[in-house]
């Protein structure tokens, strides 16, 4: 070892030590190479931001904002926040940018620490409809403590019902009208939801946490310039640490500052902040611009492809990196195909549908989405495959690993991995 040998990276030291826990961690690397991942919500981050997330930066308390902390010896972690924040700020072209929410619950937590007071309205789009538990869901702080009313989806297009928006946001006046959720797969019209917000006086908040990664790569249109505060994670297409972040207008700059710290949150993370700026480097970059346009192209094949299967894509199919699937027409429910694919070597996600007759541990439909799958380098005919093997594995499997199906699946499932691996060795 020399006196320049980097600390936070010696594996070999961890296997030594603890070989019980470093195991786990091998494990975990096998799992997501040697599977399909069509979770909507994850991505494989690179080793750049793994080293970042596992440094020294971790030992750091930070307590306050570069220039302005409670703690001595913060010239080091100084500059790494300072660089995820002009990072931020000039990839989504924002004023203003706090990188310390340690998740996107938290980035939305400041949200209405910024905005609201215990009791007062947020209007925003209904869990079952594709929402989010921190859009104001009664088991959340945000439907405990604040008075949310929720818009759907339209019964036809099964795209956010923007008219309810407005008759809701001028019947209710709401404070803070909140767009974006976990399982949309259309495009957000912000020039409308802008207009609404305007005419009720409401604060446009945005959770872009699906979708950021999309904006980042200039594959679609961004929400910041019409929006008061974009809350998102940095994990999903956006490929970075698992974390959340939030930008907004100056005018608000100091208010949501307030809210992370110190209303919300204590010491924040500075690995992860140093993480953060690995990625908005990264997503900074050309290839990045090409994975998020591939990311959606790929998740367009998929839906295109299931539908062609008989497993309808709700709104008709997708515009972004994810498509939520009615599986009543296969007679198969979320709960059953997620077992059956998890069988196959297939990890996706049971998802409720619109207007949803299964409860959620149910379901009646399933989510899948294309950042981890799209990183492993896979294109349109790895989608027309991997519809098949869902399809196959949904219909024809049991849910048991040892069924003939599972194992014939898993062996296409392995070939495809083989080619386009995860964390090539
Ligand atoms: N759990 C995330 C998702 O899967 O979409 C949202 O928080």
């Amino acid at each position: 070892m020399t006196d320049d040998t980097f600390y936070g990276s010696d594996f070999g030291a961890l296997e030594a030590f603890d070989p019980e826990l470093s195991g786990i961690l091998l494990s975990e690397l096998e799992r997501i190479r040697g599977g399909l991942q069509l979770i909507a919500s994850e991505n494989i981050c690179s080793p750049e931001v793994l080293t970042a997330l596992g440094s020294t930066l971790s030992n750091k308390y930070a307590e306050g904002y570069p220039g302005r902390r409670y703690y001595g010896g913060c010239a080091e972690v100084d500059k790494a926040e300072e660089l995820a924040i002009e990072r931020c700020k000039s990839l989504f072209g924002a004023d203003h940018a706090n990188v310390q929410p340690h998740s996107g619950a938290s980035a939305n937590q400041a949200v209405y620490g910024a905005f609201l007071q215990p009791g007062e309205k947020l209007l925003a789009m209904s869990l079952p409809h594709g929402g989010h538990l921190t859009h104001g869901t009664k088991v959340s702080f945000s439907g405990k403590w604040f008075d949310a009313v929720h818009y759907g989806v339209h019964p036809e297009t099964e795209d956010v019902d923007y008219d309810e928006m407005e008759r809701l946001a001028k019947e209710h006046r709401p404070k803070v009208i909140c767009s974006g959720g976990s399982a949309i797969p259309r495009l957000l019209d912000f020039d409308r939801i802008r207009a609404i917000c305007d005419e009720v006086g409401a604060i446009m908040w945005v959770d872009a946490a699906h979708f950021i990664g999309l904006v980042a790569g200039q594959a679609i249109p961004s929400p910041v310039p019409q929006a008061d505060v974009v809350t998102f994670t940095t994990h999903k297409v956006l490929r970075g640490p698992r974390s959340g972040a939030l930008v907004c207008k100056e005018e608000h700059a100091k208010a949501l500052d307030k809210a992370v710290f110190p209303m919300l949150q204590g010491g924040p993370q500075m690995n992860t902040i140093a993480a953060k700026a690995v990625n908005f480097k990264e997503a900074a970059t050309p290839a990045y611009q090409d994975y998020a346009k591939n990311v959606i192209a790929n998740a367009k094949v998929l839906a295109t492809e299931l539908a062609e299967r008989g497993i309808r894509p709700t709104t008709g199919g997708t515009d972004t990196h994810l498509a939520l699937l009615d599986l009543q027409g296969v007679g198969v429910t979320g709960k059953e195909a997620e077992a059956r694919s998890d069988a196959a070597g297939i990890t996706l996600n049971k998802n409720a549908i619109p207007n949803d007759p299964q409860k959620p541990s149910i379901a009646s439909g399933i989510r899948v989405g294309t950042p981890s799958v799209t990183t492993q380098g896979m294109g349109a005919d790895e989608m027309v495959t991997i519809a098949e093997l869902i399809h196959t594995a949904v219909t024809k499997g049991d849910g048991d690993p040892d069924h003939e199906v599972s194992r014939e699946v898993r062996g296409r499932v392995t070939e495809l991995v083989t080619t386009h691996p995860a964390y090539p060795r």
